[in-house]
C-alpha cells in the first residue's frame, strides 16, 4: 500500500518523495575505478499523487529517471520525474485523474484523450537518443543532459503500433534493434507488430502477427537467427476492462506460449510452442544452435504480481511466485509443440537478471541477478522487521562450472536490479563491474554499489552515498559516453 504519511517518522523506505534532485559531486566510500567512464541510467517510479484506486498495481507509478555519471573517479547524480502528458495533466489538476493500471474506462473523463503512460520501466539508448519505456505506449524521448522530457517518439512516423515494449533487444554485433508492441491496435487486441531499426535508429522492417490469446508480453529473447516471444497466464478482454478492473487477471488454466520467429522471416513464419503454467517476465539470453533454440530465463512458476488477481478468485500464492535459472530447449526439427525445461540452480532468484550485453544472441557463461540468501543476517534492531524479505545478495551463476558467487551488501541493506559493465571493449566475458543501488534501511538512504564482477565474494570496490532514498527502480542500463552524443558537461563532471 502507498504510504503518503505526512509524518516523516512513519514513512517507509519507498514512500513517495516527489522531488527532482541533483548532486554535482557525490560522496564516495572506497575508490571509484578510473576506467569506469559513462552513465548508469535508472528508471522506476513513485506515485506523485496517490492512486485513485488504493489496490492499483505498483506498476502504475509515475516514471522517474535518474543518472549516475562517472569519470576520473568522480560521480554526479541527477533525477527527474518523466513529464509525461499524464504527469502534466495531474499536476495541472493537483490530483490523480487516472484510474486502474491500463484501464482507461476507470480514468476521469477529462483525460480520455490524453496518453496515459507513466513511462516507468526501462531506459533505452539507441540511435544516439535516450528514451524511457513503458509497454502500454510509445517511448518518451529524454534530454540526456537535463533529463527533461522531449515527448513521445514514433520513429519519424514509421512505427505504427500504439505500444512499444519495455524490452527491445539490441544486437551487439550490428547495433540493430528488435522492438515490438503487443496490444498494438488497442487494449485487448491480439495484434503484435515487430520492428527492426538500424543502428542509427531508422525503421528498416515491420512484420505483424496475432497471439493465440492476449497476455503480458513483457520481454523477448534474440538469437543470431530467431526472435522468441514468451507469454502466458495473464488474461484481459474488453469485457474485463469495461467492468472497471485492473488490466490483467491470472488464469492458471492457460498454457504458456513461446513463439519463435526467424529474424529474416515474417509474422506468418512464427511457430508456437506450448508449456505448463508459467509467469514469463524476463529473459537472460538465447541462442540458435543447429536446429535447436536454447533460452535461458528466470520465469516464475505462477502469478508473480499480487495486484493482478487470480480470475478463479483464489488468493495469491507466494510459494508459487518463485523464479529459478531455467534452460528451455526447442527442437525446430521436431513436429512437437512442446519444449524441454530444466532448472539449472535450485536457488530461488529475483527475475531481474543480467548478462554481459556483448554476448546477447551468443553462448554466454555468466548470468547475474539478485536473490534472498536466508543464511545471511539482518539487523532488525537497526533496520526493521524485514528479515527474509530483502534482496540481500547478488549472484553470479557460472553455467560452465555450476558455481554460484555471491555479493552481500550488509545486514541493513536490500539490493535493486544489478547491471553488468564490461571493463573495456576487449575484456573477456564477465570481466568488469557489477553495479546497482542498495536501500540502506538503517539510515533510510540509498547507496550505489560498485563491485568487481569476478570478485563478488570480496565485497564492493566502492559505494556512492546518496543523502536520500533513491526510489523504487525497475530497470537500469549502462551507457558508454560514445553511445550518447553529444554528452557534454553535467554538473561538476564531464563524462
Ligand atoms: C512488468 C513491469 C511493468 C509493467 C508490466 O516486470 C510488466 C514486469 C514496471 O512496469 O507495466
Ligand atoms: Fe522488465
Amino acid at each position: 500500500m502507498v504510504d503518503f504519511s505526512s509524518d516523516p517518522a512513519k514513512r517507509g523506505f519507498f514512500s513517495p518523495q516527489r522531488y527532482d534532485a541533483e548532486i554535482l559531486e557525490c560522496e564516495v566510500q572506497g575508490t571509484l575505478p578510473a576506467d569506469l567512464v559513462g552513465t548508469f541510467v535508472r528508471l522506476g517510479g513513485e506515485w506523485y499523487y496517490p492512486p485513485s484506486k488504493p489496490d492499483d498495481a505498483m506498476l502504475h507509478t509515475d516514471g522517474y529517471v535518474s543518472t549516475f555519471r562517472f569519470k576520473d573517479g568522480r560521480v554526479s547524480y541527477k533525477g527527474k520525474f518523466v513529464r509525461t502528458p499524464r504527469f502534466q495533466a495531474n499536476l495541472k489538476a493537483g490530483r490523480q485523474l487516472f484510474g486502474y493500471y491500463r484501464n482507461r474506462f476507470t480514468d476521469d473523463p477529462s483525460v480520455q484523450g490524453i496518453d496515459g503512460t507513466v513511462s516507468n520501466t526501462t531506459p533505452l539508448v539507441h540511435g544516439g537518443k535516450l528514451f524511457t519505456l513503458k509497454e502500454d505506449s510509445l517511448p518518451q524521448q529524454i534530454d540526456p543532459v537535463t533529463l527533461d522530457t522531449i515527448g513521445a517518439w514514433d520513429f519519424d512516423g514509421k512505427y505504427k503500433s500504439q505500444t512499444f515494449t519495455a524490452h527491445p533487444k539490441i544486437d551487439p554485433f550490428t547495433g540493430e534493434m528488435i522492438a515490438y508492441g503487443y496490444e498494438a491496435t488497442g487494449p485487448a487486441s491480439r495484434d503484435v507488430f515487430v520492428y527492426a531499426m538500424d543502428k542509427a535508429g531508422r525503421v528498416t522492417r515491420e512484420t505483424r502477427f496475432e497471439v493465440p490469446y492476449v497476455s503480458v508480453m513483457h520481454d523477448i529473447a534474440l538469437t543470431e537467427k530467431h526472435i522468441l516471444f514468451p507469454f502466458g497466464g495473464y488474461v484481459t478482454s474488453m469485457e474485463r476492462l469495461r467492468e472497471g478492473k485492473v488490466h490483467w487477471g491470472w488464469d492458471r488454466s492457460k498454457d504458456s506460449y513461446i513463439g519463435i520467429m526467424p529474424r529474416d522471416g515474417n509474422g506468418k513464419d512464427i511457430r508456437w510452442f506450448k508449456g505448463p503454467e508459467r509467469c514469463m517476465m524476463h529473459t537472460f539470453n538465447a541462442q540458435t544452435i543447429g536446429n535447436k533454440v536454447v533460452l535461458y530465463a528466470p520465469f516464475y512458476d505462477s502469478n508473480f504480481f499480487p495486484f493482478f488477481p487470480n480470475v478463479d478468485g483464489s488468493p495469491w500464492d507466494p510459494t508459487r511466485a518463485k523464479a529459478y535459472v531455467r534452460r528451455l530447449t526447442f527442437d525446430l526439427n521436431s513436429k512437437k509443440d512442446s519444449w524441454e525445461e530444466e532448472i539449472l540452480f535450485p536457488l530461488p532468484i529475483g527475475d531481474l537478471g543480467r548478462i554481459d550485453p556483448r554476448y546477447l544472441t551468443q553462448e554466454n557463461r555468466y548470468c547475474f541477478t539478485g536473490f534472498t540468501d536466508p543464511t545471511r543476517p539482518f539487523d532488525e534492531a537497526r533496520a526493521g522487521n524485514l528479515r527474509g524479505r530483502v534482496t540481500n545478495s547478488y549472484a553470479r551463476f557460472d553455467l560452465h562450472t555450476n558455481k554460484v558467487d555471491r555479493y552481500f551488501p550488509g545486514d541493513t541493506h536490500s539490493l535493486q536490479e544489478c547491471c553488468f559493465i564490461p571493463r573495456n571493449a576487449d575484456a573477456p566475458e564477465g570481466d568488469g563491474y557489477l553495479i546497482g543501488t542498495a536501500s540502506n534501511y538503517a539510515e533510510m538512504r540509498s547507496e550505489l554499489i560498485i563491485a568487481d564482477a569476478q570478485r563478488l565474494e570480496e565485497g564492493e570496490i566502492a559505494r556512492v552515498i546518496l543523502p536520500f532514498r533513491a526510489g523504487p527502480q525497475v530497470h537500469g542500463i549502462w551507457v558508454r559516453s560514445d553511445e550518447l552524443a553529444p554528452f557534454p558537461k553535467a554538473g561538476g563532471i564531464d563524462a
